[in-house]
């Protein structure tokens, strides 16, 4: 059983096209976290938690030179506004996120920020529109201040590949913070995938009626980001389902199984007015604040989340 599930997550990563920018991202990591967890005066008990925000759906790409590809739901707005917070609640925040998904900040923007907020005044000049004016200042001060101030470090992801290949770099260089570490895996990880070797090289063509492709089973590596790669970090993931009558049961499976320290369990259609929080023996709903017209649920969650991660590192502690 442990030696088929090394094999298939060795299998994985052996298969797995190499991260293009691999050094580039090892050294922003390695930076960040230096600069974060080395505080002034040396103090251990002040140092900074770092946490890591996945973001956003992973895709499984049909071609090598891929034009087609299986996606994974995600608008990465619960992964954007938690960062948020979290940086509001201390923390130094990875964000690993899939391109083109919500960004922290922007979530007060129209659809097309550039597009709606910009107007030309003349051939030479344009300005923020003034109904749009606040929003933006906002939105660029608090982006600005994270991001110079080095406490939001950006890495984009597409693929599987990228993002399971990325997360085990960033569970690697955070392990060494012990449990200052958090993990926030909202992202929506693929659960199959096509191997590398057997993926045809060029656009498959179409003529035969039909197409035949042989998915396998992505490895989970959850109880491996646990035990191996940060084993004193503090976890959480989420549970997605469709079918609220298998949701609870899936998450306390989840808990167990791969050993989280809190799995979120939500469903598709209510994810942003509620989410059931799984921990132990307890299970906490946690609801948006519905008297408040721009509330959102990520706000108490985390709030709940930051709480159990101070039990946790005083836990450790003693
Ligand atoms: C989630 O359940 C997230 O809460 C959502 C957030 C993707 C629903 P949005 O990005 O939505 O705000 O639109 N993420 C699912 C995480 C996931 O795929 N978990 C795996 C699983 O359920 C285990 S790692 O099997």
């Amino acid at each position: 059983m442990e030696s088929t599930r090394n094999e298939e997550i060795s299998s994985f990563f052996d298969s797995a096209p190499p991260l293009k920018n691999r050094d580039n991202i090892k050294h922003k990591l390695n930076e960040f976290i230096r600069l974060n967890s080395s505080p002034n005066g040396g103090d251990e008990e002040k140092a900074r938690r770092i946490v890591c925000v996945t973001s956003g759906g992973t895709t499984v790409p049909l071609e090598q030179r891929c034009v087609r590809y299986i996606d994974n739901f995600s608008s990465g707005h619960r992964g954007a506004a938690s960062t948020e917070y979290l940086l509001k609640a201390g923390y130094a925040v990875i964000f690993l996120y899939r391109r083109g998904t919500f960004q922290p900040f922007c979530r007060s923007l129209p659809d097309d920020p550039f597009l709606e907020c910009f107007e030309s005044i003349d051939p030479k000049n344009i300005q923020v529109r003034q109904q749009h004016s606040e929003a933006v200042k906002l939105a660029i001060r608090d982006h600005h201040t994270a991001v110079a101030g080095g406490l939001l470090l950006k890495l984009p992801f597409t693929t599987i590949f990228e993002y399971l290949q990325m997360l085990q770099m960033t569970a690697l260089s955070l392990s060494s913070l012990g449990p200052h570490a958090m993990f926030y895996l909202a992202a929506a990880v693929s659960d199959f995938y096509v191997p590398w070797k057997s993926m045809a090289e060029h656009k498959i063509q179409s003529g035969s009626g039909h197409l035949d492709i042989r998915l396998v089973q992505v490895p989970k590596l959850l109880s491996v980001l646990r035990k191996e790669w940060a084993p004193m970090a503090f976890c959480i993931s989420f549970k997605l389902e469709t079918d609220s009558r298998i949701l609870q049961e899936k998450a306390e499976m989840a808990l167990r199984k791969y050993g989280m320290h809190v799995v979120v369990a939500n469903e598709l259609l209510t994810r942003k007015e509620e989410v059931f929080v799984v921990t132990g023996n307890l299970k906490i709903t946690v609801h948006r604040d519905k008297t408040q017209v721009d509330s959102d649920v990520e706000n108490p969650l985390i709030e709940l989340l930051v709480n159990r991660h101070s039990v946790y590192m005083k836990e450790s502690d003693t």
